[in-house]
């Protein structure tokens, strides 16, 4: 690798021309439709150190340790499936080996909490690791959380305020920052503001902070009004109504003021006014906290994510599976893999390469070590017989669609 510096005022275009000594010359050029690479010389945003240094773990909350069985039960008061009129059902709580079953993605409880985190921070920090990254943490009616039902409200499953404020101080003590994944596109059907809506009709306050298309309606019914891909327990919020965003962005400011470091914002290029939205969140967050980081859960090459008015950086997928982990399967030349890398860190600022998100597996992808052919998902330890059996329960939905 070689790396020289250019002084530069203005956005150039530009190729790199390679003299050999013994004469030879060639050009290397963009691969992308045009062929030359684009620099706009302006790193637009400071660069946060604590992140760009960081090494992230990422937590699953429900599934990671369970460190209070008191708090277990509480996970069946609140469940989506008790509200749900046109898919209804019953949670399950299961103790910490039991096999998963058909409801594990959403509905079925292992009883992970915040105070189990805080029991192996000092195993996380013996593995390096600087940052972690909670999935969502607030009221919510699934296993997974992204169905908020109350921004402002930590899910009595995951434990008390007490215990997330020892927890935040405990691993600041170590030098570990945390952050917390954020739901603005879409709430659950137990937010009291969908709820209200559902009893009232346009008599609610809230009637235009979501899309209703008939009402009366039953709870759950993706017909009835939008939802994130049309999934009727995920109703899709009006982020175009300021009362919204306002609902919205004092969420995100309450837990950076209790404590947390930064924010993951799920599926913000679905989020309606985005170039409303996103700027007055950057700018809010940042006049309060400077320091807390915004990373985008954007799976794609897009650097009009990245400008200075949205996010410090995204989930690179586009870095770690669609190059990364296609270079290990083998369906990726070491030629075209290195071609694919030239033209990301082409594309993004240095500021935003060093903070990037840079995963290659996530829960909402498969884990690189079944991409890769190991594990054993969905294969319970003690009735097993062997590895990759046909007891295999994956469901062949793709996770962001079980959401
Ligand atoms: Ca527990």
């Amino acid at each position: 690798m070689w790396r020289a510096e250019v002084p530069l005022v203005e956005p150039i275009e530009y190729y790199i021309l390679l003299n050999s000594t013994d004469g030879e010359r060639f050009a290397v050029l963009n691969t992308s439709e045009n062929p030359f690479f684009t620099f706009d010389g302006v790193d637009r945003f400071p660069q946060l150190e604590w992140v760009s240094n960081g090494i992230t773990y990422q937590i699953f909350p429900d599934r990671f340790n369970d460190g209070n069985r008191s708090n277990n039960v509480l996970a069946l008061d609140h469940d989506e499936l008790l509200l749900n009129q046109v898919n209804p059902g019953k949670p399950i709580l299961s103790d910490w080996s039991d096999p998963i079953t058909p409801l594990h993605c959403c509905h079925q409880y292992f009883g992970g909490d915040i105070a189990g985190i805080t029991e192996k921070l000092d195993y996380l920090r013996s593995l390096g690791i600087t940052i972690i990254y909670l999935n969502p943490i607030t009221l919510s009616g699934s296993a997974h959380g992204y169905d908020t039902y109350d921004y402002y409200r930590l899910d009595p499953k995951f434990g008390t305020e007490e215990e997330l404020r020892e927890f935040l101080d405990e691993a600041h003590r170590r030098g570990i920052r945390v952050i917390f994944d954020f739901v603005p596109n879409h709430c659950g059907i137990g937010n009291p503001a969908f709820l209200d809506v559902w009893k009232n009709g346009n008599g609610s306050p809230y009637w235009d902070w979501f899309f209703i298309k008939q009402w009366p309606f039953k709870l759950g019914d993706g017909n009835a009004y939008v939802g994130w891909w049309g999934i009727g327990s995920l109703p899709k919020l009006n982020t175009a109504n300021p009362e919204v965003r306002e609902y919205l962005i004092g969420a995100a400011l309450h837990w950076l003021d209790f404590g947390f470091d930064g924010i993951r914002v799920d599926v913000p290029n679905e989020i309606l006014k985005p170039g409303e939205f996103f700027p007055e969140l950057r700018e809010r967050v940042k006049e309060r906290h400077p320091e807390a980081y915004l990373v985008g859960e954007i799976w794609t090459l897009s650097p009009e994510w990245v400008q200075g008015d949205r996010f410090d950086s995204l989930m690179n997928y586009a870095l770690g599976r669609d190059i990364l982990l296609n270079y290990a399967k083998g369906l990726l030349s070491g030629e075209a893999a290195m071609k694919m890398m030239g033209r990301y860190y082409a594309s993004y600022g240095e500021n935003v390469v060093v903070m990037g998100f840079n995963l290659i597996s996530s829960h909402d992808t498969s884990r690189i070590l079944t991409d890769l052919g190991g594990g054993s998902l969905g294969i319970h330890r003690r009735t097993s017989p062997s590895r990759g059996s046909s007891s295999c329960r994956r469901s062949s939905i793709p996770s962001r669609e079980r959401r």
